[in-house]
């Protein structure tokens, strides 16, 4: 589709998405909402892809909600009523966020500029965090009275600990990538022109490994969160014995003993 607010493209079993907005750096539209999450679905649904890269057109990854969607847009005119935010959260962002942590392939965003609010949050929900060294995260809620959203509520303190949490959204500094990668917040700042290049190499690399045991690796993790110790001892063996019956784990292992490359299938 041309004027799709997210393009997609193939190489091979990778999968890669781009926000398509680059004059407004991709700020979230709900059409861009939709199309995202629809091409997410299309994603899981479709056996030959197994793993996907999510990046921005231009110099920007995602300004975070495009504040004049007509969706939450106020009124400049005596008498306009504010929308109902949550209603929008509800609607297109809670689905979203629950559709990227229960993808069943890993999702590696490439960080290719400034990512903000939601925009921010979506990035930093994805397996793996790669960013170019002129990208930067801002958690820029504060600053329009508003909370982070788009899971960041829950995910910011568990990936950084509530103090650097509580700064990053207090103040809504704008944290250029290194900073980012150095505080744990993400997995690996990059010069720029390798982004796009380093991004497709990793997902093709994961694209060969077991990636069925690769999402439920992510979806233990969340789980385990919620959970006390036995619980969670509990969730592995129950896992664990799912995918010892899978057909990539009987590869791997006999790959191993048999000295040859393993080649994974499930999805
Ligand atoms: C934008 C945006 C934008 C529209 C840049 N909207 N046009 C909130 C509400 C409802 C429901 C769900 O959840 C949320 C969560 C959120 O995401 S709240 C956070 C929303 N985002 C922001 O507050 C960030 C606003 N943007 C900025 O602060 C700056 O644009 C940043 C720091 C991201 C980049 O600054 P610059 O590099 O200086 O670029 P710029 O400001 O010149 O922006 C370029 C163009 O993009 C410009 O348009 P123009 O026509 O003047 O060239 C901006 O208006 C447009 N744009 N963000 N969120």
């Amino acid at each position: 589709m041309p004027d799709s607010q997210v393009l997609t493209s193939r190489q091979g079993a990778v999968l890669t998405l781009t926000l398509n907005r680059p004059t407004a750096l991709n700020a979230f539209t709900t059409v861009m909402l939709v199309q995202l999450r629809e091409a997410l679905e299309a994603a899981a649904a479709d056996k030959q892809v197994r793993c996907v890269v999510i990046t921005g057109a231009g110099r920007g990854f995602c300004a975070g909600q495009d504040l004049s969607d007509p969706a939450i847009k106020p009124g400049f005119e005596p008498g306009d009523l504010p929308k109902d935010i949550g209603a929008l959260l509800d609607s297109c962002y809670l689905p979203l966020a629950l559709c990227l942590r229960a993808m069943p392939v890993p999702v590696i965003a490439a960080v290719n500029g400034v990512a903000a609010g939601a925009g921010a949050n979506f990035a930093l929900s994805c397996d793996l965090v790669l960013a170019g060294q002129s990208a930067s995260f801002i958690q820029a809620f504060g600053k329009i009275g508003l909370i982070p959203d788009c899971g960041g509520s829950w995910l910011l303190p568990r990936l950084v600990g509530r103090a650097r949490a509580l700064q990053l959204t207090l103040l809504g500094d704008k944290l250029p990538a290194a900073e980012a990668q150095t505080m744990g917040l993400i997995y690996r700042c990059l010069p720029d022109a390798e982004l796009a290049e380093a991004a497709q190499a990793l997902a093709q690399r994961l694209s060969l490994l077991p990636v069925l045991a690769l999402a439920q690796t992510r979806q233990a993790f969340d789980a385990a969160g919620l959970m006390d110790y036995e619980t969670a001892l509990k969730q592995e063996s129950l896992l664990q014995s799912r995918l010892g019956f899978s057909a990539d784990f009987q590869e791997g292992a006999a790959a191993f003993l048999q000295k040859r490359a393993a080649v994974f299938t499930d999805r």
